[in-house]
């Protein structure tokens, strides 16, 4: 049993209600009903979390810490193209994490093409839709799994 942290950051909480052509049409409370139910079968608990503010991201990155949390999931929205904070909080905490994506960002415009948490990250999920979230968290118990044997 670990805990882990899914964190989704700016404009996140409009999922299912705009550009269904690049997000799809599940909202951000279903994304997290399914994690939570994927969590509890394989036998972890899911705290889930979406911000528009920068500040309020890195926040819940350093008190991870303190609270336990083993893995982060990260959809970090354009924070990803921009925030070295960010970076530097991940880094602060030392806890692995994935950064999820539900469009391409390669496939999209070039400013979207880099991000300051891929190259810490211990992969990057993009342009598999809301599954992303769903394949991140098996992924994240496997690796949970192997530093636990
Ligand atoms: O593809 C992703 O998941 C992104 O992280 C989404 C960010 C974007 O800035 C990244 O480049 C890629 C934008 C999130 C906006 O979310 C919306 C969802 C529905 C409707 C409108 C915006």
């Amino acid at each position: 049993m670990a805990k882990i942290l899914v964190l989704n950051g700016p404009n996140l909480n409009l999922l299912g209600t705009r550009e269904p052509e690049v997000y799809g049409s599940a909202t951000l409370a279903d994304v997290e009903a399914a994690l939570a139910r994927l969590g509890g079968e394989l036998g972890h608990s899911i705290a889930c979390f979406q911000t528009n503010a920068e500040h309020a991201m890195v926040d819940w990155v350093q008190q991870a810490k303190n609270e336990g949390v083993e893995f982060v999931v990260i959809n970090p929205g354009s924070l990803t193209h921009t925030s070295i904070a960010l970076r530097d909080a991940l880094l602060g905490v030392g806890i692995p994490f994935i950064e999820v994506h539900i469009s391409n960002v390669f496939a999209r415009e070039p400013f979207r093409h880099h991000s300051f948490l891929t190259d810490i990250a211990v992969g990057i999920i993009s342009g598999l839709g809301v599954q992303g979230y769903e394949l991140a968290l098996r992924a994240a118990d496997r690796h949970l799994g192997k530093r636990h044997k």
